[in-house]
């Protein structure tokens, strides 16, 4: 499998953790979004979207969307819930990711931190709904290690992908404790630095 992907990117990393994790092999083709590389004609046949991550597989399919290749390549996985309700759940989390967590905390570090925009120069809808999200993970996580119960899951996997740099962003994790110890759960199951 090919992944291509840009390092700085946590919907990137999200890929190589559960390729990783999972002992699959894969040629990481690193792709600058900076310089954009995912937007060449090459690229654009690959993906149409013009985005990373995307996946060729072996047998020559392609694959985009962070959460959609994770779920291709944990089948069959610990990562995956067997239970019905759990993995419902664990879809309930990465579906929210990308709507309500994504979208604030990821951008509020891309501005920041890549464009060199001052944390107070944020939109204050970026800054608010993102420490929203960032609450709504602290309620969650009061009830149970893992988003979903007791084990590491694909929910854990897209959750932490932004979160663990929240403070890229001008984001405060110490404001969330349980997020903060969750993040470090995360890291240490998934083996992640
Ligand atoms: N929902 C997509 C988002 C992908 C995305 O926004 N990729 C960004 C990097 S994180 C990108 O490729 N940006 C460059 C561009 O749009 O030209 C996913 O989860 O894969």
């Amino acid at each position: 499998m090919k992944i291509y992907g840009d390092s700085i990117s946590g919907n990137c990393l999200k890929v190589k953790w559960v390729a990783d994790f999972l002992g699959r092999p894969y040629t990481w083709i690193e792709t600058d979004i900076l310089k954009g590389e995912s937007r060449t004609a090459e690229y654009l046949a690959m993906n149409p979207a013009g985005q990373v991550p995307a996946a060729v597989l072996d047998d020559g399919r392609p694959l985009a969307q962070s959460n959609a290749i994770i779920l291709h390549l944990a089948e069959g996985s610990s990562l995956i819930p067997a239970d019905p309700y759990d993995r419902a759940r664990m879809y309930e989390w990465m579906f929210w990711e990308q709507y309500s967590h994504e979208p604030y905390v990821a951008v509020a570090r891309f501005q920041v931190t890549y464009l060199g925009k001052p944390v107070e120069d944020l939109e204050p809808r970026i800054v608010e709904r993102g420490g929203a999200a960032l609450q709504r993970m602290e309620l969650g996580l009061a009830e149970s290690p893992f988003l979903v119960g007791d084990a590491v899951s694909l929910a854990d996997v897209a959750l932490v992908a932004y979160t663990r740099v929240a403070h890229e962003g001008g984001f405060c994790l110490d404001l969330y404790p349980a997020v903060k110890a969750w993040v470090g759960r995360v890291e240490q199951a998934l083996n992640i630095h």
